[in-house]
């Protein structure tokens, strides 16, 4: 798919009071502002055209707009956060995807579902069952793709937050994958680009258009992916990194 749109948001400014396991000290709330800018400037130089939403300081983790929505060439859903914090985040979003979309689903309660657990190749799904995503809120999603045509699968997460957080897809058959997905026999079919442990933060790098975008910083993925014949860009990342957040969790592309 081609993508035309990419829907982000600034950081909050309490934006280091958001839910993080990362332990690597507190976000530096000018660094993050200005990775951001970088960070739209790279979805413009790829061809998107951004809609830009202020920051929302209701909701700390709220510049991590992919978890509010599942989007594809023929629908919209609308997600069910798994984290109580992050309830909420969704509202805004789904009136912006009205504008775009004619059919808007959603997620509802006792499901819960994040769309960083989400993983889209060509018309599959994958969906992790992780602590944001339960089985009911995977459900849901199945049904409702099923209808449009699409197929899904689950898979549990063992270590990682998010399931993009441990796999990548970057068109071709090349996946890229880290941790306990390196061996895992479901994706046995793909040309793996198995990612070291101390560059497991660039596995979620993404395809856009021509592109790959990925973390500034990890080298060895970054010249496996060159070699593979693909344009890169490199985005520092450090700030959203301590926060639990990588490339993707940034934007909702479509
Ligand atoms: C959270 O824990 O929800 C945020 N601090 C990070 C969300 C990252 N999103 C993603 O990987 N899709």
């Amino acid at each position: 798919m081609n993508f035309k749109h990419a829907i982000v948001r600034k950081p909050a400014r309490n934006f280091q009071y958001g839910l993080t396991t990362a332990k690597l000290g507190k976000p530096n709330y000018g660094k993050a502002l200005l990775q951001h800018l970088d960070y739209t400037k790279a979805l413009k130089k790829v061809g998107l055209e951004l809609i830009e939403l202020e920051a929302d300081d209701t909701f700390p983790d709220s510049t991590f707009v992919e978890d509010t929505a599942v989007v594809n060439e023929k629908v919209a859903i609308i997600t069910n956060l798994g984290a109580p914090s992050r309830q909420g985040e969704e509202k805004e979003i789904k009136s912006i995807l009205e504008n775009y979309y004619n059919t808007i689903e959603m997620i509802i309660s006792p499901g819960t579902l994040d769309g960083g657990d989400v993983l889209k190749i060509e018309n599959h799904y994958y969906i992790g069952i992780s602590l944001r995503t339960n089985s009911e809120g995977a459900n849901q999603l199945t049904r409702i793709l099923n209808n449009y045509g699409y197929t899904c699968s689950t898979i549990p997460l063992i270590n990682f937050l998010h399931l993009k957080s441990g796999i990548s897809y970057i068109g071709d058959n090349n996946l890229i994958v880290a941790g306990e997905f390196k061996d895992n026999p479901i994706f046995k079919r793909f040309n793996k680009i198995k990612v070291e442990k101390e560059e497991i933060h660039a596995t979620n790098s993404i395809l856009i258009n021509d592109y790959i975008l990925t973390p500034k910083g990890y080298d060895k993925l970054l010249k496996v992916i060159s070699d593979l014949g693909y344009k890169t860009l490199e985005i520092d990342t450090s700030e959203f990194r301590k926060m639990d957040g990588g490339l993707s969790c940034l934007s909702i592309r479509f």
